[in-house]
């Protein structure tokens, strides 16, 4: 049995374990629903009863060094069918490649800079050592484009981390420069995970589509796709107006922040995201915006991880239907005792391992419950 977990947006993904289908799949034919004990889908016992991730007291050295080489450049990327944007890229691609060691290893990056500007990268949530913490003017010189810098450091404690640029950050790391850093741990324990998947979250600004903004001097082409042309989807509802009057409504009651110049007065700013002044018109999972996200296809009975991440400054509440999850590890931490949600906030920065049971046949959506994030350029698409 086949379970896909569509990901959308958008932030959005679909998760099939078969039974019924959004309109993402309409086109298949009805599956019938398998019998189940309804125990298995109607409690979360089996899951509240796996065990917890292991935590990393001490790691021996492995006195292996797991080296990677990146480049940072220029690349056309497409965000979904139609919509393509220069990007800043580890390797051509967003993210860049998955940098993934064990405890113990020693892990060399060796980056090369062949970006008209400068760059550096950040380890975010490893401890390296200070030299090695990519901030320019702090830690090290900025790599100017053509030179070559090496990190090196120790993979001291297993977890879901991140790499991004740390030079010109909020217009690099928008641009697409980031990428995951996994660390296995030595000893992984009793808890085994039949199928992981990752997803790194990302906002984008494309000029010349709905919500977005064409800076003095910037010409982005979008290959000719109108709004939503590609995607065959509906117009969006009122909740982005009623915001908006929610913004003025406030405006004009006694402003307890008044004299703080809050970013809500720029005349540039929309909502959109919930970080003021950012103007993310497109979201992206892994680089991709729905319906071009990759789906979650499992097993019935799978154990199922999935690693999350972000680097937006957009804030994600990200909802599984269907199923209960368990949250595992938070920045790279395990949690001694996991939570049973349906529902995890990633905020910017912070890093999830979630976990859960693929015990509920069907067809089902795991997205970000902002729901201006399950929209392309305004549109949705409509699930
Ligand atoms: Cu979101």
């Amino acid at each position: 049995m086949v379970t896909r977990f569509p990901t959308t947006i958008g932030l959005l993904v679909s998760l099939t374990i078969l039974v019924s289908c959004t309109s993402v799949h309409k086109q298949e034919p009805p599956v019938k629903q398998q019998s189940v004990a309804p125990e298995s889908i109607l409690t979360t016992t089996k899951l509240r009863k796996l065990p917890a991730l292991n935590e990393t007291d001490t790691i021996p050295l492995t006195n292996q060094v797991r080296e990677f080489k990146l480049e940072a450049k220029e690349a056309r990327w497409q965000l979904v069918s139609g919509v393509e944007t220069n990007a800043y890229t580890f390797n051509g691609t967003v993210p860049g490649p998955t940098i993934r060691a064990k405890e113990g290893d020693i892990i060399r990056v060796i980056l090369k800079n062949s970006l008209t500007e400068e760059t550096s990268i950040h380890w975010h949530g490893l401890h390296v050592p200070n030299l090695m913490d990519g901030v320019p003017s702090f830690t090290q010189h900025a790599i100017k484009p053509g030179e070559t810098f090496t990190y090196e450091f120790l993979a001291n404690h297993a977890g879901t981390y991140m790499y991004h640029s740390h030079f010109n950050s909020i217009e690099q790391i928008d641009k697409g420069l980031y990428g995951l850093l996994v660390i296995d741990p030595q000893n992984p324990g009793e808890l085994k995970h039949d199928k992981e998947y990752t997803m790194m979250f990302g906002g984008w600004n494309i000029p010349n589509q709905a919500g977005g903004q064409t800076k003095q001097g910037q010409n982005d082409s979008m290959s000719g796709m109108s709004k939503g042309s590609a995607l065959g989807i509906k117009k969006k509802g009122d909740i982005r107006s009623l915001m908006e009057h929610g913004m003025e409504d406030k405006k004009s009651t006694p402003d307890p922040h008044a004299g703080m110049n809050m970013p809500s007065e720029s005349p540039d700013n929309k909502p959109g995201s919930t970080v003021m002044e950012m103007d993310y018109n497109y979201w992206t999972i892994n680089g991709k915006s729905f319906p071009d996200t990759s789906p979650i296809e499992v097993k019935y009975g799978e154990i199922v991880r999935i690693r999350l991440a972000n680097i937006s400054n957009g804030i994600h509440p990200m909802h599984l239907h269907g199923h209960d999850f368990r949250i595992i590890a938070k920045d790279g931490h395990p949690l001694t005792t996991p939570q049973v949600v349906n529902t995890v906030t990633v905020n910017p920065g912070e890093t999830y391992d979630i976990d859960f049971i693929a015990d509920n046949p069907g067809q089902w959506l795991f997205h970000c419950h902002e729901l201006h994030h399950t929209t392309n350029a305004d549109v949705e698409p409509g699930v």
